[in-house]
């Protein structure tokens, strides 16, 4: 063997910050679990029948795809047991998930979007779960909604995994981002990554070129100077699953954008469980994400499920973003 083969296992135990033993190095080797187990249906999703959408509608009024369903209740199932959390939160359920009081109860809330992307499971186009992890803000009780609205620049730690061209877990614990790809012979999250940075200068940017028309003046001169720019040349890269563009953009350099439509003020992306998270981890990983007027890591929910518009990627591309903003709105 050519190189040094370090499991999540290992990596967790022995390079992660102290704090981040123990409890939380736990809920991420759970995550990891989840991983898997995900992986192996959305592997098999076109031979299973486990396409086309299930019978009910989620929160956002969108159709609930099977593998959704299945992703959250795999989640719950694996975190809802185990003593670490008091509270979750999931963009596929209304309400803030208590832990079962038949159930020990800890301290960490973990928030998370089962499967973003999910309108694209039927095409064979990458997807993967966003997480988020804050710790309660009242250790005495049971989690509250009040524990769930977080600002995320309270996370300890956030991460996705990406089922792609292979299953990826990246996440980070405030040291860094680090990357895991699964290798399916073992059944282990190989160290691929280690310490990912935004490269300079870079390639791409990501935005739906279709809801264009749809935004305001200042966006179009962004977009038109993302177009445009000499040094360094940008190419238009849109997966539409918000996570792969969003690993792709941070392997390369890029930007992924979600602006507000006049008839969408919020835009599209939930802040809790997709922004937030994303942003933590771009920060990590010496980007930025923003609001267009602010960081989204400063951004305080008022509710579970709020949408927010969202720039993210090299901080350079992002501020640009802002600056436009800025001249649009004076
Ligand atoms: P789904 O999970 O419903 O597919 O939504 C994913 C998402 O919120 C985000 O991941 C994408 O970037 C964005 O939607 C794509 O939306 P458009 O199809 O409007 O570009």
């Amino acid at each position: 063997m050519k190189n040094k083969i370090i499991t999540i296992e290992r990596f967790l135990l022995e390079k992660q910050p102290v704090y981040a033993h123990g409890e939380l190095t736990s809920i991420l080797y759970d995550l990891a679990l989840a991983a898997k187990i995900i992986a192996s249906q959305t592997q098999r999703a076109g031979l299973l029948d486990i396409l086309g959408f299930a019978d009910n509608v989620n929160v956002q009024g969108e159709e609930q795809r099977k593998l959704d369903v299945y992703a959250d209740d795999v989640i719950y199932q694996l975190n809802n047991h185990t003593g670490r959390l008091c509270a979750m939160v999931s963009e596929e359920r209304e309400d803030i998930i208590p832990i079962p009081m038949d159930h020990p109860k800890g301290k960490y809330i973990l928030v998370y979007d089962p499967l973003d992307g999910s309108s694209n499971i039927d095409t064979n186009i990458s997807i993967g779960t966003i997480f988020g992890v804050y710790q309660t803000l009242n250790y005495d009780k049971r989690g509250s909604l009040e524990d769930c609205l977080q600002p995320g620049k309270n996370l300890i730690a956030a991460g996705y995994i990406l089922f792609g061209t292979s299953t990826m877990l990246v996440y980070s614990a405030g040291e860094g981002v680090h990357g895991f790809t699964l290798d399916p012979a073992w059944g282990e999250f190989i160290l691929s990554e280690e310490n990912m940075r935004f490269p300079d200068p870079p390639q791409f940017f990501s935005f739906n070129h279709a809801i264009t028309n749809r935004l305001p003046k200042y966006m179009h001169q962004y977009i038109h100077w993302l177009l445009t720019m000499e040094k360094p040349k940008l190419t238009h890269r849109y997966v539409g699953s918000m996570v792969a563009d969003f690993h792709r953009n941070m392997i390369h350099g890029g930007v992924f954008g979600y602006p507000a439509e006049a008839t969408k003020p919020d835009g599209k992306i939930r802040l809790l469980y997709e922004a937030a998270p994303l942003a933590y981890l771009a920060k990590q990983a010496g980007g930025y994400g923003s609001d267009g007027t602010q960081s989204l890591l400063e951004i305080t929910p008022t509710n579970i499920h709020q949408r927010v518009p969202v720039f993210i990627g090299n901080r350079f591309l992002v501020e640009k973003a802002e600056e436009f903003m800025a001249m649009g709105s004076s």
